[in-house]
């Protein structure tokens, strides 16, 4: 659901990292949530990155979840630049299955936050989750939605093993 009123950007270094992020997306919109999905890259686009990070307040976004992988400074960069909420999503690699991701994202000098989830589509599911309970604070009926999200969840567990599963 990519709108201009978007209140969440979801911002990725490269295509190769959209089937990781596209959880995130996905997540969004079970929940009905807007959101704006873009590649920006802190190393081959540094100036698109400049620019979002610099303008995404006052574009109208509220959160922003950051996935990259390898050398992975987009969300510390983008949080730097913001003083939005950043979760950051480490992508599994394959030099080191997103080890490397990870260390980049989470070790943030202290000043700088940045919300770091597990690698891949783990990470990218709770960022949403998680940007959507930021936006819930201040929005009763997404707050309702999202508890539905989780009682829909619980009820999907069975209380017994299947051999059909
Ligand atoms: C990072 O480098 C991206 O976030 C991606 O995870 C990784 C590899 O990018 P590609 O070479 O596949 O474009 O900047």
């Amino acid at each position: 659901m990519a709108e201009t009123s978007a209140e969440v950007a979801i911002i990725m270094g490269s295509q190769s990292d959209w089937p990781t992020m596209r959880h995130a997306a996905e997540t969004l919109d079970a929940l009905g949530v807007a959101y704006d999905a873009r590649i920006i890259s802190a190393h081959r686009t540094p100036d698109r990155l400049v620019a979002f990070a610099k303008g995404a307040r006052a574009e109208g976004f509220k959160v922003i979840i950051a996935g990259a992988g390898g050398a992975a400074h987009l969300p510390g960069m983008a949080a730097s630049m913001t003083p939005l909420p950043v979760f950051g999503v480490p992508v599994q690699s394959k030099a080191l299955s997103g080890q490397d991701s990870l260390l980049s994202i989470v070790q943030m000098p202290a000043g700088i936050p940045v919300g770091t989830l597990a690698i891949g589509r783990s990470g990218a599911v709770n960022a949403a989750l998680l940007a959507a309970a930021v936006l819930a604070l201040a929005d009763p009926a997404l707050a309702e939605r999202l508890d539905a999200w989780r009682a829909k969840q619980s009820a999907a567990v069975a209380e017994r093993p299947s051999d059909e599963a």
